[in-house]
């Protein structure tokens, strides 16, 4: 039990329950078995109906018909699944057979489908007639890996990369095919291969070979690959003078370049960019805009049905007034000018993956512009692979807020599944935090994470409670005494990480280059928002970033009534408050306690916490097995003994800043100020 089969386990099932599936699905039938997608779902379900029935694959019983509605046989049903990749699930009786029909207008549909049941039969007893349909309400549904070709992976806490380069193109690892079902098995659709961060390597023959042959057991599990594309690769490759995306000659070299991945790859996906951000280079090094850089790429892989990825995550050296505004100064003016195979991919919030942020304003902000979602699923800025913080509350969060860009209800979901202003390409990216590990994420929790992105990104409106049952009933056991409190521990998770990080709208207090333990006194790098003390801005009169008109107006971003909201300091909210405001340290909050009071027993909160999830854990591991269990619990170990670094940490810094003393009662850091500035982890993974 060490993980590896994440929630796609199919252990034998109570005997009550066995008998049932045997009778309903004993056996599996298709018309199609020549069609690999199809040929991975029924062998799917060849492989989990027999481990969870205890019977044989030939045992008698019910018969599930898979396919499409390309076949005669279920054609002749009737059947009308929605759109490319929607599925329905339907007991029907046919010739006086009774058959449990799966199926979808296209392979990966009726995979889909294959997978929506079995997830279904993991949770509970089904119903006694099943009648489902589903469609995903987003386009792609990306996985973004941050890997690089040395198998080190940017923020990855879950080992090496999984693409094993060097041995590819000519030896694959099983694990490749198991990546693709747990994928499919979620309705995840694509794979960016490599790191933003890109190196012009990975344009080169030899290493369009390697992602050839990942895509090549990807596609029958309907997820297509992709590959990040550094600006400058054709200079860097000594085959044009220049990258300035208005030069013919770059063009060219693009075109000729799509042209040479599609040979290899005729459902390559097509190209994500990071330009002009971080020290990567981009089109404004020729002083050309976004857009025509982004067009250039685009018009490269438009003859292929290709799109490009243009990342909104930008900013820039000089006059930084404030990072949080910077991408929507940069994007939105660019809004219409992008050619119709672009979509620009923008972070939750507006600076960069922090614990929590306000929603990026740029959503709502770029009618004329299909935007998609980029989240994190690897925990760069939540305590790595350790920490147990469940990401869907933070991820609905923003799915949920609305822009009121047309008024109420505008919301981010309705932006990013294109409903809002009516676009058809749309999509969902998740940084992914998939690695070696044998338990592939690090940790067992972080597997929730993958998840949970990919049933959020089938469905936006999916709430995190009801994504952690699913997840939790079949990653251990539907029995609800494990379930109920597991679930409730999942769902505060994300709020303690903030209360002992980074409470009541702080942000970017972690320490330099590795982001993982406090550094809120750093103020002496090169630019200044690289600073936690650009940040939260303490002094001895009050802390916080004064966004408002007083201040970078930065609220000035938002449409109006969410603007006034933000603001204003008796609307804006105790979790958001310093994000956009600069408070006094004496000043009262709504709980009666003054500022600091108030940030202390945040601090004190989020420790508790951490306190309280490993008492569960005490009473909870003993019900399922002993060797996730054990990891688990050494896990909230180390999140607990973290949990109070953080907060003493932060409060002897703010403490020191403020002149504040604790309230009385109050614990005392356990070590001086200097103790804590002096910790230095220049090992720590995933920085490189
Ligand atoms: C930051 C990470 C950095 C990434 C960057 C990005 O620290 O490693 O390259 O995001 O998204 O949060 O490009």
């Amino acid at each position: 039990e060490d993980g590896y089969d994440l929630w796609l386990r199919y252990r034998p099932l109570p005997a009550d329950r066995a008998s049932a599936l045997a009778a309903r699905a004993g056996a599996v039938e298709t018309d199609e078995a020549s069609d690999p997608t199809i040929a991975a779902a029924v062998a799917e379900l060849q492989r989990a109906l027999p481990s969870m029935t205890g019977g044989g694959p030939e045992q008698q019983g019910g018969v599930i018909l898979i396919g499409t509605t390309r076949s005669r046989r279920i054609a002749a049903l009737g059947l009308e699944p929605a759109g490319e990749d929607g599925f329905i699930i339907r007991d029907v009786t046919a010739n006086g057979r009774r058959l449990l029909v799966i199926a979808g207008n296209r392979p990966v549909g009726a995979l889909y489908g294959a997978f929506h049941f079995l997830r279904l039969v993991q949770q509970g007893p089904l119903p006694a007639k099943l009648d489902i349909a589903e469609k995903p309400r987003v386009k792609l549904r990306l996985l973004n890996h941050w890997d690089n070709l040395d198998r080190t992976v940017e923020r990855g806490y879950s080992g090496q990369s999984i693409w094993d380069w060097w041995k590819l193109p000519t030896a694959t690892d099983p694990r490749y095919t198991d990546y693709a079902r747990a994928n499919a098995s979620l309705g995840i659709n694509g794979a960016v291969l490599n790191n933003v961060n890109a190196k012009p390597d990975s344009l080169t023959p030899q290493w369009i070979a390697k992602a050839a042959k990942v895509a090549d057991v990807l596609r029958p599990y309907g997820i297509r690959v992709y590959l990040s594309a550094r600006w400058s690769a054709p200079v860097e490759l000594k085959q044009t003078a220049t990258a300035d995306p208005l030069d013919p000659a770059v063009a060219a070299w693009w075109r000729a370049k799509a042209d040479e991945i599609y040979r290899a790859i005729p459902d390559f996906g097509g190209f994500l960019v990071k330009a002009n951000s971080e020290g990567q280079p981009g089109p404004q090094d020729y002083k050309r805009s976004h857009a025509e850089g982004a067009n250039m790429l685009a018009a490269a892989v438009r003859p292929h049905g290709g799109i490009v990825m243009w990342r909104a995550f930008v900013y820039s050296e000089v006059d930084p007034d404030d990072r949080a505004k910077q991408a929507y100064s940069e994007f939105k003016p660019l809004d219409g000018k992008f050619a119709d195979n672009v979509i620009v991919q923008v972070k939750n919030g507006a600076i960069d993956f922090q614990p929590r942020e306000p929603f990026h304003p740029l959503f709502g902000a770029m009618p004329k512009t299909p935007l998609m979602l980029e989240v994190q699923i690897t925990k760069e800025y939540l305590g790595f692979a350790t920490h147990l913080a469940y990401l869907a509350t933070m991820w609905a969060e923003v799915l949920e807020a609305d822009t009121f860009a047309r008024g109420k209800g505008s919301t981010v979901a309705k932006v990013i599944d294109g409903s809002l202003e009516g676009h058809a390409l749309t999509g969902m990216a998740g940084v992914a935090n998939i690695g070696s590990d044998r338990n592939w994420s690090g940790s067992i929790f972080d597997q929730a994470n993958w998840y949970a992105f990919g049933r959020l990104a089938w469905n936006p409106d999916l709430t995190p409670v009801e994504i952690a049952r699913e997840w939790a009933q079949q990653t251990f056991t539907p029995d609800p005494g494990f379930v109920d409190p597991t679930v409730a521990m999942m769902l505060e998770s994300r709020q303690a990480v903030v209360d002992y990080m980074t409470p009541m709208g702080l942000a970017h207090l972690m320490a330099t280059g590795h982001h993982y333990g406090p550094g809120p006194w750093v103020g002496d790098l090169a630019r200044p928002e690289w600073n936690p003390t650009y940040y939260h801005r303490a002094d001895k009169g009050g802390i916080g970033f004064d966004r408002t008109r007083s201040g970078s107006d930065a609220v000035a971003q938002y449409a109006r009534p969410v603007a006034r909201r933000f603001a204003d300091r008796r609307t804006v909210g105790d979790d958001f408050l310093l994000w956009f405001h600069h408070v006094g340290w004496d000043e009262r909050m709504a709980s009666g306690r003054t500022l600091w009071e108030e940030m202390v027993a945040r601090y004190d909160r989020g420790v508790a916490a951490v306190e309280g999830m490993n008492r569960r854990w005490a009473m909870l591991g003993p019900l399922i097995d002993k060797e996730r269990a054990d990891q688990i619990a050494s896990f909230l170990v180390i999140q607990k003994e973290e949990a109070i670094w953080w907060r003493d940490a932060s409060l002897a810094y703010f403490g020191s800043v403020s002149g504040r003393k604790l309230p009385a009662g109050v614990r005392p850091p356990a070590h001086d100020l200097q103790y804590y500035e002096a910790i230095r982890h220049p090992y720590a993974p995933g920085h490189h």
